[in-house]
């Protein structure tokens, strides 16, 4: 079994492991150790990790069934469509499609039915300046909300939409068609309980439109509120990019944002693998009648007796 060296890197979230080898196959123990870290700091840093596609589908797939990229086809890799590209390098003489990627603060597929469990971003060419990402703990952001206003979003659904994708209305009209077509809005638990941990997370981000049952007069305000303390300081680790970090999240507990502050003619290139989370929430028809009849039916409550 490697032997793990790991550094607490933020306050709030993140750690670097040292003393594994992706090149490598790993032992079922070191695979064991690792998610138990990835558990605790949500967010992991493997710097050093110069490996293939076949290499980091192969690190990715100990921590669960990858997802087949299904919501975002167009920027699958041309040889491994388990691994999206995330550049800014011209494809074909075009500017690359996701070269806007991640500009808003956001948890992984959140606008689908299955949002990210996690994802394993490896970082191949990067500006000299600029182009961090940060990470927000969303088990922190839910903690510190006061216990009334935890009572109240306890129940509340919030609708995510993938058009509030920042940047989205940079790509070309032809594909936003498809990105809607493909993703309806979808209305998804405000608070998650994480499945590991039992512990209940935030989640809501700038993709989300409003909130079941409330106009949108109402939603805006609370909204605004939530995003704003999602984000604080004191919850977020922000990741200066060296090539070859392999950087893993728990979309399920934090969310991330791309930082647009570096020289766009430089290249910065990123490979992602997303493991696939439980399926969550449903198509949302534009109907507030059904969460508006059951006010008392929670997530915590319905995740609490079945677990
Ligand atoms: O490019 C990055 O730093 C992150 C982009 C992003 O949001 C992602 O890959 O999920
Ligand atoms: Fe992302």
């Amino acid at each position: 079994m490697a032997e793990l060296k790991i550094r607490r890197l933020g306050y709030a979230l993140g750690a670097e492991v040292t003393g594994v080898d992706l090149r490598q196959p790993l032992d079922d123990g070191t695979v064991a150790a690792l998610r138990e870290a990835w558990m605790e700091h949500l967010v992991l840093v493997l710097p050093g990790q110069d490996i293939t596609p076949e290499q980091h589908v192969a690190f990715s797939r100990r921590f669960g069934q990858l997802d087949p990229n299904d919501a975002t086809p167009y920027y699958r890799h041309p040889e491994h469509p388990e691994v999206l590209v995330v550049s800014n390098k011209p494809v074909n003489g075009k500017p690359s499609e996701t070269r806007n990627t991640g500009r808003n603060w956001h948890s992984d597929l959140s606008y689908t039915g299955r949002p990210a469990m996690g994802s394993l971003l490896l970082c191949k060419e990067r500006p000299d300046v600029g182009g961090d990402t940060m990470f927000a703990n969303q088990y922190l952001a839910y903690e510190t909300l006061s216990p009334r206003m935890r009572a109240f979003i306890d129940s509340l659904e919030a609708v995510h939409d993938v058009t509030l994708v920042k940047g989205i209305e940079q790509r070309s009209p032809e594909l936003v068609a498809e990105i809607k077509r493909i993703n309806p809005p979808i209305a998804h638990p405000v608070v998650r309980i994480h499945p590991e941990s039992g512990r209940a997370a935030l989640f809501v981000s700038q993709r989300v439109r409003h909130f079941v049952g409330l106009s949108d007069e109402e939603s805006e305000p609370i909204l605004r509120f939530l995003t704003r303390h999602a984000v604080r300081d004191e919850f977020v680790y922000r990741h200066r990019w060296t090539v070859n970090d392999l950087v893993m999240w728990d979309n399920r507990a934090t969310m991330h944002v791309a930082l647009a502050d570096f020289d766009q003619s430089k290249p910065r290139h990123m490979l992602r693998c997303s493991i696939q989370g439980e399926p969550l929430g449903y198509v949302y028809q534009g109907d507030d009648s059904a969460a508006a009849a059951k006010p008392e039916a929670t997530h915590r409550s319905v995740v609490a007796s079945v677990s």
